[in-house]
């Protein structure tokens, strides 16, 4: 999968090069490309940014450096559509389902907007290009950010662990029961490891009995309770 973001603090995007995300990068499975916004501009103060139309508070970040910044990406890849991923508080909610459904597309790129957001041409723009295979507007839960850097680098995990080849642990992701049933209906459970007894607290007995029957059937009991205290939108009691 190829992924371009397209930012003016393409420094906050460096933690994309750590861990899992980092491993999938230098393996080859992730084709990781960022870029700054202002190499896009052509004034000398390099601005991005222009007041409102209608008036209110902030300012608008200009279609102008943006469709010059996001023709340049597209051009990088003649063969191959991406799709335009544009986070912003006023998105469809991102979930693991849409992860999950995002996880097989050849092309992402990610526009990350600040201050009031990107003039909303941009977005109606690339919807319309046959060039480009649809545009998505994303948010990735019910607060806001000063700008989409934090959301990408939240959406570009969550997706890299899906991959093949990316997580040591193979078997975790591909296991159904981890992939979906885990956060489409319910809550994990607690998990424990060695030793057995640490600060006068011990690890429930069953989980040393070998039973894998009772251990199966403790593990749903303890994440029905679980998510019935943390989570009763789930409606898993
Ligand atoms: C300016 O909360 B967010 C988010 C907030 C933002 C922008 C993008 C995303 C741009 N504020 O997901």
């Amino acid at each position: 999968m190829r992924v371009d973001v397209v930012s003016i603090f393409p420094a906050y995007l460096d933690a994309l090069e750590l861990s899992l995300v980092g491993r999938a990068a230098h393996s080859g499975v992730i084709d990781l490309h960022v870029h700054d916004l202002r190499d896009f501009t052509h004034d000398r103060h390099r601005t991005v940014d222009d007041t409102p139309y209608g008036g209110g508070p902030g300012m608008v970040m200009s279609p102008v450096p943006w469709g010059e910044a996001l023709d340049h990406v597209r051009a990088q890849v003649p063969d191959e559509r991406p799709v335009l991923v544009i986070p912003t508080p006023s998105g469809r909610l991102f979930a693991q389902s849409t992860a999950t459904a995002w996880s097989t597309d050849t092309w992402l790129v990610f526009a990350c907007g600040r201050y009031e957001g990107i003039d909303s041409r941009v977005a109606e723009h690339y919807a319309q290009r046959a060039d480009w295979a649809g545009v998505r507007e994303v948010s990735i839960g019910d607060y806001v950010l000063a700008g989409g850097e934090a959301a990408v680098l939240v959406i570009v995990e969550a997706i890299a662990r899906l991959l093949p080849g990316v997580l040591g642990n193979e078997e975790s992701v591909r296991d159904d029961s981890f992939a979906t049933g885990a956060m489409s209906d319910l809550l994990e459970g607690p998990v424990y490891t060695k030793p057995p007894e640490w600060r006068g607290l011990d690890v429930p007995d069953v989980l040393l009995s070998g039973h894998h029957g009772q251990i199966a059937q403790w593990r749903e009991e303890r994440s029905r309770e679980r998510t019935a205290d943390m989570r009763p939108d789930l409606g898993a009691s």
